[in-house]
């Protein structure tokens, strides 16, 4: 039987360099989009790129943007994927706040234009759609399911919504078998350093180290659904292999705090919290050395906040056979752990 195809934008991303391991893995002839850099942005794939039985062979990387139609076009041509999984994004909430239309243009018009693309060409394939819990974004109603109504609070969440519609439509209309993952959080040690959680886990491990004084978080009080991103990948494969095209959302069904997870990591590698003062004022001590390692910085803070999501995610088990099974304080721990490992072997 002939290869499937695959092509994947965002493949440089947290998300994007688990689903070319595991789709190379299930022997998937995988195509990336990478987007022109200045400096090297392809440390998550460099493990496949360098790997001259995959580079080249199985995995095939090309210079494109989602806001470039023509090379979007061009690249459905060339490639011809059964399968699409379309990553690539301006994904950090608080920057889409300070880049709103370039947000909107990546996120939900660079959605269409794909779609459009692949109306236009008439091609057979399959679209996976990274959509967000950032949509349910004000709370409607917890645990928050397919059904729940949105309610975005950032210029990241209303461009995704764009994106969620769109593709229903283009379903709906043109019958392209197109598909919504809402996926709630999901982290890993190659999660991006300016992220909550890796913020967090890297501060700690260099803290520990001795390598940093303290570490400086926004709102301590957001409550998040963490899950462990090679997981999702796996749940993205198999939205896409559902013979009905449709919309899952993936969770663990467990909300944590930003400060339960600052405790867990930080517990990770034997700095015990004391949490004293509130509101900006609020700190972490280290219980051995009365430092204080954890303070509020209210330039994090955003415009508009999502203070709780908690996701239920029965319909992909039952129709899917996808759980997820790493939960709060283990992805913590090891996050904490690898970061720790990480600094000791590089020395920063
Ligand atoms: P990352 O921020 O790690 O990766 C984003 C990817 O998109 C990178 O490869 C980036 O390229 C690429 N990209 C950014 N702008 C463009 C553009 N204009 N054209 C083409 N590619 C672009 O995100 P994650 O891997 O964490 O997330 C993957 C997707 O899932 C995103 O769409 C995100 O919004 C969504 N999502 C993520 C969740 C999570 O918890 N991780 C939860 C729900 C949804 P470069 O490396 O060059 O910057
Ligand atoms: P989120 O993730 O906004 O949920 O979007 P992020 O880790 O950025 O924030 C989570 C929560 O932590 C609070 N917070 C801080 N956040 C950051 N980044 N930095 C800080 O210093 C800090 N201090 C507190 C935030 O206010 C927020 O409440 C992620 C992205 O991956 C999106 O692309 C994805 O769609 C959603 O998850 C689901």
């Amino acid at each position: 039987m002939a290869k499937k195809v695959a092509l994947l934008t965002g493949i440089t991303g947290q998300d994007g360099s688990y689903l070319a391991e595991l789709l190379l893995e299930k022997g998937y002839e995988v195509h990336g989009m990478v987007r022109r850099s200045s400096s090297f942005n392809t440390g998550r794939i460099d493990h496949l790129f360098n790997d001259p039985e995959v580079h080249g062979q199985t995995l095939f990387l090309h210079h494109g943007d989602l806001t470039d139609s023509s090379n979007l076009n061009r690249l459905l041509e060339k490639v011809q994927p059964d399968e699409i999984y379309n990553l690539g994004a301006m994904s950090h909430v608080k920057v889409s706040f300070e880049v709103p239309e370039y947000t909107a243009d990546v996120d939900a018009i660079g959605t269409l234009r794909f779609l459009d693309a692949i109306k236009e060409t008439g091609l057979r394939t399959r679209f996976y759609q990274a959509s967000t819990s950032e949509l349910y974004g004000k709370v409607q109603e917890v645990p928050q399911t397919e059904k729940t109504p949105f309610y975005p609070r950032s210029p990241y969440g209303v461009a995704k919504l764009y994106g969620f519609w769109i593709i229903v439509n283009y379903r709906e209309s043109y019958g392209i078998h197109a598909c919504n993952g809402i996926l709630f959080n999901h982290e890993s040690p190659r999660r991006g350093e300016t992220f909550v959680t890796r913020k967090i886990t890297r501060a700690a491990a260099r803290i520990a180290h001795g390598l940093q004084e303290d570490l400086k978080l926004g709102n301590m009080d957001a409550k998040r659904d963490w899950g462990y991103a090679p997981e999702y990948v796996e749940g993205m494969w198999r939205i896409l292999q559902h013979e009905e095209p449709d919309d899952f959302v993936l969770a663990t069904n467990e909300t944590r705090t930003v400060r339960e997870f600052v405790s867990e990591a930080f517990g990770e590698l034997d700095i015990t919290l004391n949490w004293e003062g509130e509101g900006v004022d609020e700190v972490g001590i280290d219980a051995k050395t009365g430092k204080k390692v954890v303070v509020v910085d209210p330039n994090y803070f955003r415009p508009a906040e999502v203070d709780l999501l908690i996701g239920d995610a029965t319909k992909a088990k039952e129709k899917l056979g996808w759980e997820a099974k790493t939960k709060f304080a283990e992805l913590a721990r090891l996050m904490a752990r690898a970061d720790y490992d990480k600094v000791a072997r590089r020395g920063f």
